[in-house]
């Protein structure tokens, strides 16, 4: 940043409203988001945190139509769910907006005529499918049919999700639609699009003045956009829940603006509203606008182009030619790999996650905090447990840092009558074992950097060496023979509680606050911090004066989990886990089941062919394809495959395989294949190649 930061905007990724958060979207964004909020509030720093609900687009349209309600009556529901849960975690939102709102559809319009004033839109006419029977235009997600790459029966259109291969509806062979489960039919409807190539250099140009700030994944995948160039992007949909394009024309009758367009708005709508609700409605302003302000957006790893690239994209096309009202781009994108839960990626759509609502009925929200910033998926992907959790619930936080504050307040209030017995000296202080300079520095930059796992470890490490100070300074025998030297392991224990509370704040804020009402000290943090007074430099030095009051009652910060707590948790996965093994055992039993029966002319009609590989190269955005050049007889054809996950281009060539030679031609990713070759899975997802053996075999039938 060329300018000093005067402020901080933090947004986390809206949600889709609909379905509960689960302890995987608070361990990527919300969770470390906030971690960094607070930690900034300690420091004094303007900083607001900005979020809210996605209540737009195909996955609210579909559960709804699941579900027999409407789309509004979805969204109405899961964000009151989210934002309650949230509130239980005490991630702490300056706001929490919600798409549907009218303020946002009017930025989300503002932005779209803007953009089409300046004549950036493309229009464009294409084919795409139509529902006769529904009367709808079927946006990618309502079409279903086999995948072309791998034969899975139930591809849909934007994804194969047993092969991961990326798809257009087009591509699948007998297309469905999943309202009427009709086979729909290709009309030509028009469509807005960005055109994504025209911003290709000022976006390079953006993310390489960030290659050394952000992190290496997000550049990395952000230049893997680039570098193969980017395209128009469709920008509107033909669907009837959403943010209706804003035009007086008939062309623009039943569209409405892609989610993804609408969505990343949703964080300017969102401080608009937050700036309205503080009562100084121009103040949005200064965050997004104010060069000496910084934006940080906290993401999943699957939403990174939308925020490197899209986002940036558009609002580039919003400043294009302005001199006032310039939208300042992200300073830092940190978006998180994925956390795992008992070693499997969590599905909603299997019902495999532990949702936060839910967690929160049973266990305090510090103990979830405090696990999953230790598990933070920083640079690699991590896994929950529920051992990892009571593990780091009974060791660290009740055994180490707990059981510490407790004996300190405890002993004191009996022995001590309940007052800071010593004035501590800064020398004294720094007679701990603790390098305060270099912890603080070292806490810092953890939290700066987007370390988080690292900060809270830090944390711990003090609780560490406050308990053993605490043990080997033995007050309760020192006592009977120098009271002096008790009031003194006394002073500096309660001190080293209250540093405790400063250095865990962000990880365990409802823990701090409760520390620091033993040790008798008015006033919450937010409050304390609020005029721009920075606490975190109060670990350097002891606090609590001689004389100071504790509250009389201790408590006792954190119940140990027993093994009866979580077993229930653990049967549940047993449950879910046997329950998934069948469904997935059910269907390698259904793929067993023989097609019916053709006759032998049917089975004449293929004309099977040795041929050999020529050539072998992959194909840009489909990771799983590869283009072949095959030698069949006199013909060079070229084929399709599968199999780049199985095969290097290298191994390919000189392979004799077997050619389906007269299958139709076929069109996908933009490429003809002119047949198909023949391969079988193997063991977990392994495909083998069928290949006739023999010579001079080239071109000749297979039968
Ligand atoms: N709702 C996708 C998701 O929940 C999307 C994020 C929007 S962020 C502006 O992963
Ligand atoms: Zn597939």
């Amino acid at each position: 940043m060329m300018h000093p930061v005067k402020r901080t905007l933090v947004t986390t990724a809206l949600p889709y409203a609909n379905g509960p958060v689960h302890l995987g979207h608070l361990a990527g964004v919300y969770l470390p988001a906030d971690i960094y909020v607070r930690y900034k509030r300690l420091k004094g720093e303007d900083i607001i945190h900005i979020g809210g609900s996605d209540e737009h687009g195909v996955p609210i349209t579909i559960t709804a139509e699941k579900e027999g309600i409407s789309p509004q009556d979805v969204v109405d529901r899961y964000h009151r769910m989210n934002l309650d849960a949230f509130g239980k975690c005490g991630i702490s939102f300056d706001y929490y907006g919600r798409t549907s709102s009218p303020g946002h559809h009017e930025t989300a319009k503002e932005f779209f005529l803007e953009i089409e004033k300046k004549g950036i839109f493309l229009r464009k006419t294409e084919k795409q499918f139509f529902d006769v029977e529904a009367g709808r235009f079927l946006s990618d997600r309502y079409v279903t049919g086999t995948c072309p790459i791998c034969g899975n029966t139930e591809a849909n259109g934007d994804q194969c999700e047993q092969c991961g291969t990326h798809l257009s509806p087009t591509e699948l062979l007998n297309p469905k639609s999943k309202l009427s489960n009709a086979t729909p039919e290709l009309r030509e409807t028009m469509h807005w699009y960005f055109p994504l190539g025209k911003f290709q250099e000022a976006l390079e140009a953006y993310v390489a003045s960030h290659e050394h700030d952000w992190r290496p994944n997000v550049v990395n995948y952000t230049r893997t956009w680039l570098k193969q160039g980017l395209n128009d992007r469709a920008i509107t949909r033909d669907l009837s829940w959403g943010i209706q394009v804003p035009l007086d024309d008939p062309e623009a009758l039943g569209k409405v603006l892609y989610v993804w367009f609408d969505a990343v708005l949703g964080y300017i709508s969102f401080t608009r509203q937050w700036a309205e609700a503080a009562g100084n409605a121009s103040l949005w302003k200064a965050y997004w606008q104010d060069p000496s302000s910084r934006i940080v957006h906290f993401i999943g790893k699957d939403n990174v182009v939308f925020h490197t690239l899209m986002f940036p994209a558009i609002l580039m096309a919003w400043n294009e030619g302005r001199q006032s009202g310039v939208y300042n781009l992200a300073d830092n994108v940190p978006a998180s790999e994925f956390m795992n839960f008992e070693g499997r990626k969590f599905s909603k759509s299997r019902n495999y996650a532990v949702y936060l609502g839910e967690f929160l009925e049973k266990f305090p929200a510090d103990t979830l905090r405090y696990s999953i910033a230790m598990n933070y998926p920083e640079n690699k992907d991590t896994d929950f447990s529920w051992q990892d959790f009571q593990n780091r619930t009974n060791g660290e936080l009740a055994d180490t840092l707990g059981n510490f504050i407790k004996r300190s307040v405890d002993f004191t209030n009996s022995r001590f009558e309940g007052k800071v017995p010593h004035a501590c000296s800064d020398e004294e202080w720094n007679t701990l074992g603790i390098d305060w300079h270099e912890t603080l520095e070292k806490l810092d930059r953890a939290f700066e950097e987007f370390h988080f796992r690292e900060a809270a470890s830090l944390g711990m490490d003090i609780a560490r060496a406050a308990n053993r100070f605490l043990t080997e300074s033995e007050p309760w025998k020192v006592i009977k023979t120098d009271r002096a030297a008790a009031a003194k392991t006394m002073a500096l224990s309660l001190n080293l509680c209250h540093a405790l509370a400063l250095a865990l704040y962000p990880v365990i804020p409802e823990t701090a606050g409760r520390i620091r009402s033993m040790l008798g000290l008015g006033g919450s943090i937010e409050e304390r911090v609020a005029g721009g007074v920075s606490l975190f430099s109060g670990l350097l030095s002891p606090q609590l004066e001689l004389g100071h009051r504790l509250r009389e009652q201790s408590e006792i910060l954190f119940t140990k989990i027993e093994d009866a707590d979580i077993e229930p948790e653990l049967k549940k996965i047993e449950h879910l886990l046997a329950e998934t093994e069948r469904r997935e055992a059910g269907a390698a039993a259904e793929r067993l089941t023989i097609k019916p029966e053709i006759s032998f002319d049917d089975f004449q009609k293929v004309d099977l062919r040795a041929a050999t590989v020529l050539s072998a190269e992959k194909v840009k955005k489909a990771g799983k394809l590869l283009k072949l050049q095959l030698k069949v007889g006199p013909e060079t054809r070229q084929v399709l495959a599968g199999v780049a996950e199985h095969y290097t281009p290298e191994e390919m060539v000189g392979k004799q395989v077997v050619l389906v030679a007269n299958l139709a031609e076929r069109t996908i990713r933009g490429e003809i294949s002119q047949g198909m070759i023949l391969a079988m899975e193997g063991q977990e997802g392994r495909l083998f190649l069928l290949e006739p053996s023999g010579s001079e075999i080239n071109g000749k039938q297979i039968q």
